[in-house]
Formats: structure tokens, sequence, C-alpha cells
């Protein structure tokens, strides 16, 4: 018996920032893998989250697809119980450890000060990307975490001057701060989160890593 894990930050456009970690195959805008080792449902389900992961929960004929595509014949748990409450299912939309669950999002800020690139390195590394918040909600959660630390967000306009853009390939609702963006310099092509608003600033200054996984999207680009 194997295993499939998925993850959602993947999109379909066709930004080649938008890409699911090694390992892992891209279909309908997700990330599956399936494991080979044959494993209880608690014992998968955590392997799958050391990976930032979470067992696979379909939800549309696409996704199926996908799954029986990855499961390539095999036995495999999908991330679906009804434990809660007999005769329910529930896809334990949780975060994994050292992430907080906010709006729907799972939010961890890293201690380390980072550039841009590497912030979002260490972020992928977790199964996740930068922070690209897109709701006045998703905002405070950005505010609560962060917790008065300057962080990356995961939005730049490298592809295009002042056209911003989100690491996970959809469009952003900004919170500019007063006078910003203002492409200082013109270097400025990273956004940072300080205290409540964005400062677009140089992609080679150190800041904490704010990483994002979206575990409970249920369109891509919610
Ligand atoms: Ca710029």
């Amino acid at each position: 018996m194997g295993t499939i894990i998925m993850t959602t930050d993947a999109n379909g456009s066709s930004s080649d920032r938008c890409s699911c970690p090694a390992g892992f195959t891209r279909c309908a805008g997700r990330c599956l893998i399936r494991l080979d080792a044959a494993l209880t449902n608690t014992e998968a389900q955590s392997r799958c989250q050391q990976r930032g992961a979470h067992l696979a929960v379909p939800r549309t004929e696409a996704e199926n697809q996908c799954v029986i595509e990855v499961a390539s014949r095999r036995l495999v748990w999908l991330g679906v119980t009804d434990l809660g409450s007999e005769g329910s299912s529930s896809d334990r939309c949780s975060c994994p450890a050292g992430f907080t669950r906010c709006a729907g999002r799972c939010l961890v800020r890293l201690d380390a000060a980072l550039t841009n690139t590497e912030a979002q390195s260490r972020c992928q590394q977790r199964g996740a990307h930068l922070a690209v918040p897109r709701t006045e909600a998703e905002n405070q959660c950005v505010i609560e975490v962060a917790s008065r630390r300057l962080v990356w967000l995961g939005v730049t306009d490298l592809g295009s001057e002042d056209v911003f853009w989100g690491v996970d390939g959809c469009g952003t609702v900004p919170w500019w701060g007063f006078t910003f963006p203002d492409n200082f310099w013109g270097v400025e092509h990273c956004v940072a989160h300080m205290l409540s608003n964005w400062n677009d600033v140089d992609c080679r200054r150190l800041y904490h890593p704010l990483c994002q996984l979206d575990y409970c999207k249920e369109t891509m680009c919610q």
C-alpha cells in the first residue's frame, strides 16, 4: 500500500515560479506524490506533514483522475475520514506543526534573516511559499504572525516593472503603505510587510520569511 500526498500551492498559470517541489507530479493545479512505504492512515498523514503536505483530497473529476494516474493501480490513502463524526467525512483541514492556522491558511514566520530568493527557497523546503495575503482577513493574519517583525511576502514586480504578482502565479490585492511602491533607486522589486503595510524593497535585503500553505483553498486563485 502506498500513500498519496498533495499540496495546493501550484497553479494553472504559465508562470514558472509556480512549480511543484522535487518528486511531486503536477496535475490539475495540485502537486501529488505517491510514497512507497506501507503505513497506517495516521502514519501516512504524519509522513505527508513532514513534507509540508497532507493526504490527497480530490474535489473535482479532474483531481480524481490525477489520483488515479499517480496511484498507478496501487491502493492508496486519501485524506478523508469520518473520525470526527460517524458517517460524515472530513478532510482534516489542519496545519503542520509550527504553522498557525488563520483565515483558512497555514502561516509560519521563520527566524532567519534572508534575501527574498533565499526566503522563498526556505519556504519551498517546507512545501510552502512566501505569503500572499489577498483579503483583509489574510492581511490581518500576516500582521499577527509577523508579530512586528519585517517579513518577506511572496509578491514581486520582477516580471514587469510596477506589475506586482504573487509567487503562487495569481494576481494580488495590495496593501501599500503611504507613498509606496516607489521603486526607490530603481531597484525595489520585492515586497516586505512592515507593521501593517506593504513596502517595495530591494530583493537583496535581509528579512524573515513568512511562509504560507494553502490547505483549505477551494480554487487556486481564491
Ligand atoms: Ca519595482
